[in-house]
């Protein structure tokens, strides 16, 4: 089977969304992705961001394939664990095996070694595909997911794909009806010095006044609670664990549905931890997403341990990334300008909002994940 067919036969199993991070072994299979304008390959920075935005296409209607090396795999497993297993969202993981048997690069024998025992722990069910059985093991994934509502894994050895060197030529990928044309970025508010005149939870307060029923993805720790504590709603997705990941979830909602705006509330640590959405972001140029981060220059969530975001203006990398608007606002005032102006404009927009370290005696979310993912992507389904 070459690349091409496998790219085909995930098609027409409904799988509709493809990210990952790349591998040799599927390198045909990424190709043919790349060239169908109905549901190109979206490059993500990491395996974990994949499995982030995958999640963030599954609440949005989607039906997710994530692929990657199983090196990747190690990359994944707090995203698998805290984020696609314990909401239960379905993916189907195309995993590629090397290492098997002990034959390969070094640094990948031990990998190898673990990889059906890393997704046993994990209480993924897997199958090693095998070249004259690869459409019924997709069946079998498809049928699996949406059964378990859970991710679902397929080892693809060296050796079950043909490999097609000729090496043609790949058209610049574009995401239909999903991509603003490049347009130079530019600032609404970027001062020199932002010194922080509220704290979290009244931005938090002055942002969600702003919103209609945009969806707003959340990122861990007290920016839930706070966000939580203004006001509840089906379409706030609280992101319990998982840190780093509300901006890739964030980015596979706002692909999966583009008509919709998706607001991420982020927090500097959490963005710091996946730096990379923003070249991911910057790349495949959401109109949609509104990308608000809460920088108290702390992890405030863990005890206040200082964050770099202290000495590096975030607003400052989103410009140079490449987003279409980036704000860096301090007052209420201002946040709610900031937010009103992207929910209204073509995006991708960045909003850096400068909040004190204050944090409010709040609740835990009292929601369970499961609960939380029902009703979010039952918002999700309403036009
Ligand atoms: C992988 C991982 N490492 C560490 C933690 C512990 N943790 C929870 S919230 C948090 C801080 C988040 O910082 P930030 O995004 O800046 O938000 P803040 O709490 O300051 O609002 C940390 C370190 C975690 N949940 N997951």
């Amino acid at each position: 089977m070459t690349g091409a067919a496998l790219a085909a036969l995930l098609g027409r199993h409904g799988f509709d969304v493809f990210t990952g991070v790349p591998c040799s072994l599927i390198e045909d299979v990424i190709a043919a992705l790349e060239r169908d304008p109905r549901a190109p390959w979206i490059a993500a920075a990491r395996e974990d961001a994949a499995v982030g935005l995958a999640g963030g296409a599954w609440l949005g209607g989607r039906r997710p394939a994530v692929l990657m090396q199983n090196s990747g795999l190690g990359t994944s497993l707090n995203a698998l664990a805290s984020f696609s297993l314990m909401y239960g969202l379905p993916a189907l993981l195309l995993v590629t095996w090397r290492g098997l048997g002990g034959k390969d690069a070094p640094e990948h024998v031990l990998t190898g070694a673990i990889t059906p025992g890393l997704l046993d722990l994990l209480g993924i069910p897997h199958r090693t595909l095998a070249r004259e059985s690869v459409d019924e093991q997709l069946a079998w994934a498809a049928r699996e997911m949406a059964a378990r509502l859970s991710p679902v894994a397929l080892l693809l050895p060296p050796g079950v794909l043909e490999t097609v060197v000729a090496g043609a030529a790949r058209p610049a990928s574009t995401v239909s009806g999903l991509r603003e044309t490049r347009v130079a970025p530019h600032a609404r508010i970027s001062p020199d010095v932002l010194s922080p005149l509220i704290s979290r939870r009244e931005a938090i307060a002055a942002a969600v006044k702003q919103l209609g029923d945009e969806p707003v993805i959340h990122a861990n720790g007290y920016i839930c609670r706070e966000s939580f504590s203004v006001a509840d709603r089906p379409e706030n997705f609280y992101m319990l664990g998982s840190m780093g990941l509300a901006s890739a979830i964030g980015v596979g909602l706002a692909l999966a549905r583009p008509a919709r705006r998706t607001v991420v509330f982020d927090g500097d640590g959490n963005l710091l931890m996946n730096l990379g959405i923003v070249s991911t972001v910057a790349s495949l140029r959401p109109a949609n997403l509104v990308h608000v981060v809460f920088d108290n220059e702390v992890y405030g969530s863990t005890g206040n341990q200082a964050s770099p975001s202290r000495d590096v203006r975030l607003d400052a990398i989103a410009r140079a990334a490449g987003y279409r608007t980036v704000a860096a606002v301090t007052g209420a005032d201002e946040v709610a300008g900031a937010v009103r102006a992207a929910l209204e404009d073509a995006g991708p927009h960045f909003v850096l909002v400068k909040v004190t370290t204050e944090e409010a005696d709040v609740a835990r979310i009292p929601h369970t994940p499961h609960a939380l993912r029902d009703r979010f992507r039952k918002a999700m389904a309403r036009p």
